[in-house]
C-alpha cells in the first residue's frame, strides 16, 4: 500500500507494455469484439479464434442476425446474435443501438456457452431427500412439468385456505422488466408482502449519494467524450461496471483529451491505461473526496455558474476557518457553506494523505487537476468504495464533486438517464381479495424500516430492500416464518456475503422452487427446480439502459431452436401457476393475467406463450404504435420493432434540471435537507431523535453533520493482527455477474483480468 512512486509507477508501465504490444498485434487478426480475450495473455487460443475468424462474408447466406439484449452485467446492451439453422454461432453488438453504438464486449461470447452448456437444467426436477443441507444431496429425480406445477399451486392454496399468504415470498436476482408479473403482481395477488429483490447486495449504497444530493435514484452515464478531467473511483468501466462496450470504444478518444485518475485499491484494466493511479487504502475514499472539496474550494475552483459565489468575489474558504453563510450567495446549489463549516474547513490534503496511503501531492495535484477541467470534469462513483458499512456518506462525497464543479447534468459531466415511454402493466388492485389484502399488510420479511434498519430510498424510511437480512427474518421467523417460497435468477447462497447463513435459511423453508438454466447453490437447497429459458436467446422481455447521452429499451426474444422444454421465469411460469391455481378454485391471479391484451389485436393470452408476447407488446406499444408516438425511434409497427430489436431516446437535454432537481430545494444540495426530512421522519416513527438512529446504525454522524456528505472510519472486520490484510474483491472482466463460472471459455482466457492466470484463481496484493 505504501510502496515507493516509482516502483508503483513501473508496475503500471509493465502491464501498460503488455497491453499495448499484444493488443495491436492482436487488433491486426480480428475484430474488436473479442479483441481484449488475448489482448495480455498474447496467444489466440483455438476456440475464440475460430470465432473471431468466421467473418460476416463467410457465412452470410448460411443464417440470419437476430436482434437480442445480453443481460451478462447490468450494462444491458443490445446485441445481435448470427442464427444458422435455428442454432446461434456468435454475438455482435447491435449497430442500431446510440447506447452500444454497435460495439461488443468479449463477456457477450461467453452466453454461447451457457445456452448450450450440457449441464443445464434440461426437465422439472423433484427433490427425493426431504433433509436439507450443505451435506445432504437432494437427490433430484426428474418430474413432468404438470407434477411440478401442481406441486406448487398446492402449496401455494395451502398457505390460501389456512389465511397465511404472508408466508408465501418470492426472491428475485437478475431479471428484465417483465419482472413485475412474478415479482409484484403474483406476490400481492396471492396475498404476500414479500418479495425481496437482490438490490441491497448489488448498487443500492450507489444511488444514496445521487439521490440525497441531486434527487436521482439510479444509474448515471457520463460523457466521456466531452470531459477534460476523469476521475473514477472503484468502476472499472473497461471491464466491469455498467456499458462496457460503449465506454470501450470511446475511451481511446477520452485518454487523447482528457487525464484519467482511478482511485482503486487494485490495478485494474482501466488504472493501467490511466494518467494517475490512487491505489487507495479500501474504505478511505470518504477522506479523499472531502479533501478534494476542500481543495477546491480553497483554491477557488468551484464552477461559479453552477455554485455561484461571495457576493463581494472574495474567497472565504480558510483552512480551519468557518465562513459566515450570508457572505455567500447559491445559484442552483444548496448548503456550500455549512458543508465547509461541519465537514470540509480541517480536511486537508495532508490529514487524507494519513487515512489513505496516498501522496499529499498526488492528492493535490489530481483535485487541482479536476477543478481546473470544471465544468467537464466527471467524479463517477463505482461500486467498490461505497457497497459497504457506512459507504452511503463516501457515496455523497464522491458524487457531490459533480457539485461543486458543476458537472452534473452538464456537457462533459455526469448525466441520469433519458425518458423513455414505456407503460405498466395492469393493476392488481381489483384481483386482490380480503385474503389477500389482509396477507399483503404484513412486515416484510428483510426487516426494512425497524430502528436499525431505515432503508430510505427516494426518501421514504422503510422503502428500501434489505436483501441479506431476510436470511435473519427466515431463520428467525421473524417477524413470521416463511412456508414456500419461490427464487429466480438468483443464488443467494453464492452472492450474498457471509452465504453460510443463506444455506441455514434456505433449509428452514419447507417448500423451496428455483427456477434457473443451471443448477447453482440456491437450487441444492430447492424442493422444486424448474428449468428456465436463458435471456439472451429464449426469452421475451425487455430492459433499459443509458450511454452516450441516450437511452435504449432492448428487446430480448427468442431467436433459437430450443434445444429441451424450458419456460420463462418472468411469463410463462406464473401463467402457468396461475392456471393451476385457477383449477382449484382461485382464478384471480389468470383473470388478472388476461387483462395484457394483444394492444394490435385486442384479443386476451389464452396460453403461456400467448401471455409473454402480449405482456411485452403491451408493456412497449408507446414505442412501436405509430399513433401513440411520443418521442425517439419512430416505428411502422411491432413488426419493424421486433426486427430493429431496439427504440432509442431523444439526445440528453443537457442543464434541463439545473434548479429543477427533486430534492427537497430543487438544487443540488450539499446540505441535504431531502436527507434530514427522511432521516427525521424516522427517527419521528421510532419516537426517537437523528442521533440516536446514527448511533443504533452504527454511524459515527452527530447532529447537523448527518445532512452533509462527510467522511465516516471504514468499518472493520476482523483483527488486524491475526490477518493483516483487507480483502477487497472485483468483477473479472469475464464475469456474467454470478452466471459464467461453468463456461471453460472464462477459464481458458481468465488472463485477460490484469496479472490473472488461465484455469486458476489468483490472490493479487497490494504491494
Ligand atoms: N463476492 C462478490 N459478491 C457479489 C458481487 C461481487 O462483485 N463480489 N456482486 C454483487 C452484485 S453487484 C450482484 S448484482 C449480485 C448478483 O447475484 P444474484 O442476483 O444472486 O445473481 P447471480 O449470482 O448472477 O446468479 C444467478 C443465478 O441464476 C441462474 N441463471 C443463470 N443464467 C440464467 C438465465 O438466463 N435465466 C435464469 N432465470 N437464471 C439464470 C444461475 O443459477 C445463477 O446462479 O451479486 C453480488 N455479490
Ligand atoms: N465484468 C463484469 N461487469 C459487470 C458485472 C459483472 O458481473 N462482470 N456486473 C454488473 C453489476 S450487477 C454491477 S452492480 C456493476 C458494478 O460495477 P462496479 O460499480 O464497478 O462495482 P464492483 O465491480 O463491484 O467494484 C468496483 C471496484 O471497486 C474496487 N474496490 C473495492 N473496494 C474499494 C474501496 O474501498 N475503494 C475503492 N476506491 N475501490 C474499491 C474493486 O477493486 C473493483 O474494481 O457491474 C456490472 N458490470
Ligand atoms: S456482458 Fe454486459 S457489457 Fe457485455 S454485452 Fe453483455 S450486458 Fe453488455
Ligand atoms: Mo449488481
Amino acid at each position: 500500500m505504501h510502496g515507493e512512486k516509482g516502483e508503483k509507477q513501473s508496475i503500471v508501465k509493465n502491464v501498460l507494455d503488455d497491453i499495448k504490444v499484444t493488443r495491436r498485434s492482436f487488433l491486426i487478426k480480428t475484430g474488436a469484439a473479442a479483441g481484449t480475450a488475448a489482448a495480455i495473455g498474447g496467444t489466440l487460443r483455438p476456440t475464440l479464434k475460430a470465432l473471431a475468424e468466421v467473418g460476416e462474408s463467410s457465412n452470410k447466406d448460411l443464417g440470419e442476425w437476430k436482434a437480442a439484449t445480453c443481460q451478462g452485467c447490468t450494462s444491458w446492451c443490445s446485441k445481435q446474435v448470427y442464427v444458422v439453422d435455428g442454432r446461434a454461432v456468435k454475438v455482435r453488438g447491435n449497430p442500431n443501438s446510440k447506447v452500444c453504438v454497435g460495439a461488443g464486449c468479449i463477456r457477450s461470447q461467453l452466453g454461447l456457452q451457457q445456452v448450450y452448456d450440457p449441464d443445464r437444467i434440461k426437465t422439472p426436477m423433484k427433490r427425493t431427500n426431504p433433509k436439507k443441507g450443505r451435506n445432504e444431496d437432494p437427490n433430484f429425480v426428474p418430474i413432468s412439468w404438470d407434477e411440478a406445477l401442481n406441486t406448487i399451486a398446492d402449496k401455494i392454496m395451502e398457505l390460501r385456505k389456512n389465511n397465511e399468504t404472508h408466508k408465501y415470498m418470492l426472491m428475485r436476482g437478475r431479471y428484465s422488466y417483465m419482472r413485475d408479473i412474478l415479482y409484484d403482481r403474483m406476490t400481492k395477488i396471492i396475498g404476500s408482502p414479500n418479495n425481496i429483490s437482490h438490490s441491497a447486495i448489488c448498487a443500492e449504497a450507489e444511488k444514496f449519494g445521487p439521490y440525497y444530493t441531486e434527487g436521482y435514484w439510479g444509474y448515471r452515464q457520463y460523457d466521456v467524450e466531452n470531459a477534460y478531467y476523469i476521475l473514477l473511483w472503484g468502476a472499472d468501466p473497461l471491464a466491469a461496471n455498467r456499458q462496457v462496450p460503449f465506454y470501450s470504444k470511446a475511451w481511446g478518444n477520452a485518454i487523447d483529451k482528457a487525464t484519467i485518475a482511478i482511485v482503486e485499491p487494485r490495478l485494474s484494466a482501466t488504472a493501467a491505461k490511466a494518467d494517475e493511479w490512487l491505489p487507495i487504502k479500501p474504505g478511505e475514499d470518504g477522506a479523499l473526496a472531502v479533501a478534494i472539496s476542500h481543495i477546491l474550494l480553497t483554491e477557488g475552483l468551484w464552477y461559479r455558474e453552477f455554485v455561484g459565489d461571495f457576493t463581494d468575489g472574495v474567497n472565504r474558504f480558510v483552512p480551519g476557518q468557518t465562513v459566515d453563510e450570508e457572505t455567500f450567495e447559491e445559484k442552483y446549489t444548496h448548503g456550500i457553506v455549512k458543508y465547509w463549516n461541519l465537514e470540509l474547513k480541517d480536511k486537508t490534503a495532508e490529514w487524507a494523505s494519513g487515512r489513505t496511503g496516498l501522496p499529499v501531492e498526488q492528492i493535490k495535484r489530481v483535485a487541482i487537476g479536476y477543478g481546473k477541467a470544471a465544468p467537464h470534469a466527471i467524479s463517477w462513483l463505482g461500486g467498490g468504495p461505497c457497497m459497504q458499512v457506512r459507504g452511503s456518506y463516501t457515496s455523497m462525497a464522491v458524487h457531490a464533486l459533480n457539485g461543486i464543479v458543476g458537472a452534473a447534468d452538464n456537457v462533459g459531466g455526469t448525466l441520469v438517464s433519458n425518458k423513455e415511454y414505456t407503460k405498466k402493466f395492469p393493476k392488481p388492485k381489483d384481483f386482490m381479495d380480503d385474503i389477500a389484502k389482509k396477507g399483503k399488510k404484513h412486515k416484510k420479511i428483510d426487516q426494512r424500516g425497524r430502528k436499525e434498519f431505515p432503508c430510505i430510498k427516494k426518501g421514504k424510511p422503510g422503502s428500501g430492500v434489505l436483501t441479506n437480512n431476510a436470511a435473519e427474518g427466515i431463520l428467525n421467523a421473524d417477524p413470521n416464518e416463511i412456508k414456500v417460497a419461490i427464487g429466480y435468477m438468483n443464488n443467494f447462497a453464492f452472492s450474498c456475503p457471509q452465504p453460510e447463513r443463506w444455506e441455514r435459511a434456505l433449509s428452514k423453508i419447507p417448500f423451496l422452487v428455483h427456477i434457473t438454466t443451471n443448477a447453482s447453490e440456491f437450487s441444492w437447497f430447492a424442493d422444486i427446480v424448474l428449468p428456465d429459458t436463458h435471456h439472451m436467446f429464449e426469452k421475451w422481455g425487455y430492459v433499459k439502459s443509458i450511454a452516450n447521452g441516450y437511452r435504449h429499451v432492448t428487446l430480448l426474444q427468442p431467436v433459437i431452436k430450443p434445444v429441451w422444454d424450458y419456460k420463462t421465469d418472468e411469463t410463462e411460469i406464473p401463467w402457468l401457476i396461475a392456471e393451476k391455481l385457477a383449477e382449484r378454485g382461485f382464478d384471480n391471479l389468470i383473470r388478472h393475467y388476461r387483462e395484457y391484451k394483444d394492444p394490435e389485436t385486442g384479443k386476451a393470452p389464452t396460453n403461456e406463450k400467448e401471455f409473454a408476447l402480449y405482456a411485452l407488446k403491451y408493456a412497449t406499444q408507446n414505442l412501436w404504435d405509430p399513433a401513440k408516438y411520443k418521442g425517439g425511434d419512430r416505428f411502422n409497427g411491432w413488426e419493424e420493432f421486433r426486427k430493429v430489436g431496439v427504440w432509442n431516446s431523444d439526445p440528453y437535454p443537457f442543464k434541463k434540471r439545473w434548479g429543477k432537481m427533486k430534492t427537497k430545494t430543487g438544487k443540488f444540495e450539499f446540505f441535504s435537507e431531502t436527507l434530514k426530512a427522511a432521516l427525521e421522519k424516522h427517527a419521528g416513527k421510532h419516537d426517537t431523535t437523528v442521533d440516536d438512529i446514527l448511533e443504533t446504525c452504527l454511524y459515527q454522524a452527530r447532529g447537523e453533520k448527518a445532512f452533509v456528505p462527510h467522511y465516516e472510519e471504514p468499518f472493520i472486520v476482523g483483527d488486524e493482527k491475526e490477518f493483516p490484510f483487507i480483502h477487497v474483491d472485483h468483477k473479472s472482466r469475464l464475469n456474467r455477474e454470478g452466471r459464467s463460472a461453468n463456461c471453460t471459455w472464462y477459464y481458458d482466457f481468465k488472463d485477460v483480468d490484469p496479472g490473472d492466470v488461465i484455469w486458476d484463481d489468483v490472490a493479487k496484493i497490494n504491494p
